[in-house]
């Protein structure tokens, strides 16, 4: 089957096929993102496009930078940088091919390319998903940071910066990581630059999409007639709220449905909580149980109701509503987004990266209740179902449960042993559990009650 590529693109054809917007030839290089994985593939990379097609702005084509694998480099160089979005709900699966990724460097290779390009004056926005632990490994921070010196000594054409990670004011966050590295690396007046004509503008992200499958793949290669290596999937639902906070020029991508907005915490603390949060309980509690996907673990009434309650009982209880936003029917949309049985969500998948994971999505929710004088028996659930899920390392059919994670030879080793003395070894790892969190003895109590009561079911 022929690739899909600039070349044989005008062969697509059919009512559930749309090319992209704007001719990728006469894009021209505007916007540089480090970490260019499925989600931003299936998320930004799309409201860029879209913006630009709204705008006819050829200005946005994007240099696009890998994590350490050069996987997505053998994806995408082959095609031009073209891929698919296959984009499934149950009425049917549609795809549009994204052709607004012009360049692709592997990040784990040579950096020249990647830090000119930040340098290029041309170059008006970096924007970054390189998953909550990039923010404590660094070395995508240390390319940000040394592609920001080139472009200080290149000119200093100011530049924003947007995150596009699940953390919580990610855009503070970065700004404080990356003026970290300025002001250990100098010279003073980047370091004055980098403050007055850097911007960091928070945002919240929001569209679930689950790894590629080649059942996946030969969806879409029925749908194109065109074999595509850079395809990714995805839910019909996305949402993109970003802090109206730029140092220069950018793509218009209000006019492809973000929300510009001046305080985005309200949206990052409310998706963060309600739905990655929930996510990870359905993610430890239904891999525990047997259930494959998201979807199989939501559809269990039991497992429904807990996740329910977490967002209706500890969740909800720390929120300021964003603007026009019920949060009750926003967690109800949620669960309906997760029952989505055409995705194919691993509970696996969601279950990845846990101690980097937890602490933005349940551990802040229960300090806030604890704070308040509540227990958050719901978030101490969750806590006891990972702390289970890494202890047993297998689903109640005895079937292996992986433990991808960045801290898992130390998670085990806190694990391992008898159930005696399991949470009180894993409340003593500081990277997950601060000293606030693991001195709340009424917390630890009910995390200890939660994981008895799952270690007799598994
Ligand atoms: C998921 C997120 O894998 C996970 O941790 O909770 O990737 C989730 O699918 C996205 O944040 C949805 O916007």
């Amino acid at each position: 089957m022929e690739r899909l590529t600039l070349s044989t693109l005008g062969a697509i054809a059919g009512d559930a096929v749309t090319g992209p917007r704007l001719d990728p030839r006469s894009l021209s290089i505007g916007l540089v993102h480090l970490g260019i994985g499925a989600f931003h593939r299936a998320h930004q990379a799309v409201y860029t496009e879209l913006a630009a097609a709204a705008t006819g702005d050829d200005r946005w084509g994007e240099f696009a930078v890998t994590g350490r694998s050069a996987t997505v480099v053998q994806q995408l160089q082959p095609q031009d940088g073209l891929y698919g979005v296959l984009t499934k709900s149950s009425e049917r699966s549609t795809l549009h091919v994204v052709g607004g990724v012009r360049t692709i460097v592997n990040g784990g290779g040579d950096t020249a390319a990647t830090l000119a390009a930040i340098a290029d004056p041309a170059v008006r926005v970096v924007t970054l998903t390189i998953t909550e632990k990039g923010y404590r490994t660094g070395s995508s921070l240390g390319v940000l940071a040394t592609g920001l010196a080139a472009r200080f000594r290149a000119g200093a054409e100011p530049i924003s910066v947007v995150s596009c990670d699940n953390l919580s004011g990610n855009g503070e966050q970065l700004r404080r990581l990356v003026q970290e590295h300025a002001d250990a690396a100098g010279p003073a007046d980047f370091v004055t630059w980098l403050r007055q004509c850097v911007a960091f503008p928070s945002t919240m992200v929001d569209r679930i999409v689950p790894a590629t499958t080649d059942r996946d793949r030969a969806e879409a290669e029925a749908l194109l007639g065109l074999r595509d290596e850079g395809l990714v999937v995805a839910e019909p639902f996305g949402q993109w709220v970003i802090e109206d906070n730029f140092a220069a020029d950018r793509p218009a991508w209000e006019r492809a449905g973000a929300t510009l907005a001046a305080d985005v915490a309200p949206y990052e603390k409310a998706k963060l909580r309600m739905l990655n949060g929930t996510h990870s309980l359905l993610a430890y509690l239904g891999a525990l149980h047997g259930y494959s996907t998201i979807a199989e673990a939501v559809a269990d009434e039991q497992l429904y109701d807990a996740a329910r309650a977490l967002q209706r009982e500890d969740a909800i209880p720390t929120l300021e509503a964003p603007p026009g936003t019920d949060l009750a029917a926003y967690g109800d949309q949620i669960l309906e987004r997760f029952g989505n049985p055409h995705l194919r969500h691993t509970t696996i998948q969601v279950a990845m990266d846990g101690s980097q994971k937890l602490p933005i999505r349940l551990l802040d929710t229960a300090r806030d209740r604890l704070r308040a004088g509540a227990v958050p028996h719901h978030c101490a659930l969750a806590v006891a179902a990972w702390i289970v899920y890494v202890h047993r390392g297998q689903d109640r059919l005895g079937r292996e449960l992986p433990l991808n994670d960045p801290l898992a030879p130390v998670l085990r080793e806190h694990a391992a042993g008898s159930e005696e003395g399991l949470v009180d070894r894993m409340f003593g790892l500081r990277e997950v559990f601060d000293e606030e969190i693991a001195g709340q003895d009424a917390f630890r109590e009910a995390v200890r009650d939660a994981t008895t009561s799952l270690l007799k079911l598994h």
